[in-house]
């Protein structure tokens, strides 16, 4: 190793490109081609990595602290303008990781890509959703892939019950008639109340893996101003926290972060997709550390 080795890195990837028995694989997906109102997600991952680095890595509620993690860090796919070819790169990489049962991140870009990466997900596998929107439109701006219908698409090739949605506010008539057939709902005014927590523990009990999307426009703009199509009257920051937590001691199949759009805010949206990122990589860890499935300790 050379001291330009050393000393110089491929900043901001969060880990190595190769570690030994990593914890969890990261990339990003810098796309937002089908972005219905303002672009900009493309920047999305390289900002929650910058935040990611920065935030304080020891979780107390989990006991686990980030920095001591190995953490692969494969950088960003290579983006190309079409929507189908960009959800199929995905799902094809995806695939790959599931199969190889490899825990991963996936930081966006845009909400389309979930349908590549979650329909790929083990049969058993439950999606917890935070979102603003439902995006169970049929097409939107006469795309079949666009970020407002990719979990109509998902439900399409899915089991429609193991969908988890919370924050959900922003809808037309027939995606609240559709979102009757998810699993479990919770608007923000019901999201984090004893009640509701208590369905979605019953919830995710029926399921042996769970992959988590959170869109950050689920939070309350004024929690996550950057964002394409912010939507008022959202979740907090640490309702959403209660729903992480609610998952420990499930296996964490893989998550994603997604709608991060760093041009409309100074850095607080990326702050809190850095918090979710922690906790959640700390969640992956803990399981991982509980089945023996890693072969190292942290
Ligand atoms: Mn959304």
């Amino acid at each position: 190793m050379s001291y330009l080795d050393l000393f110089a890195a491929v900043n901001p990837l969060v880990g190595e490109r190769d570690p030994e028995d990593p914890v969890l694989t990261v990339f990003g997906v810098p796309y937002d081609g089908t972005t219905s109102f303002r672009p900009g997600t493309r920047f999305g991952p390289n900002a929650i990595r910058e935040a990611f680095l920065n935030v304080e890595a020891y979780s107390k509620r989990l006991d686990v602290d980030v920095e001591k993690l190995r953490i692969r860090d494969v950088g960003n796919m290579a983006k190309v303008n079409d929507a189908e070819a960009m959800v199929e790169m995905v799902s094809k990489a995806t695939r790959e990781l599931f199969s190889s049962d490899q825990p991963f991140c996936m930081l966006g870009g845009e909400h389309s890509l979930t349908f590549g990466s979650y329909r790929n997900a083990p049969k058993g596998t439950a999606l917890v959703v935070f979102d603003a929107h439902f995006d169970l439109r049929d097409v939107w701006e006469g795309s079949k892939s666009s970020h407002a219908c990719y979990l109509r698409r998902v439900t399409e090739a899915r089991d429609p019950s193991a969908v988890a949605h919370i924050g959900g506010r922003a809808a037309t008539k027939e995606e609240w008639r559709l979102s009757e057939g998810l699993g479990y709902v919770a608007g923000p005014r019901e999201a984090g109340t004893e009640r509701s927590m208590e369905a979605f523990r019953r919830f995710v009990s029926g399921f042996k893996k769970v992959y988590v999307s959170i869109d950050i426009d689920g939070l309350d703009p004024a929690y996550a101003p950057g964002t394409g199509t912010p939507e008022s009257g959202g979740i907090s920051p640490l309702t959403l926290l209660d729903y992480v937590y609610a998952l420990e001691g499930k296996e964490v199949a893989a998550f994603d972060i997604m709608e991060v759009s760093p041009g409309y805010d100074q850095g607080v949206t990326a702050a809190a997709a850095a918090r979710f990122m922690n906790e959640l990589v700390a969640l992956v860890s803990k399981k991982r550390q509980a089945t023996g499935a890693s072969r190292r300790g942290p």
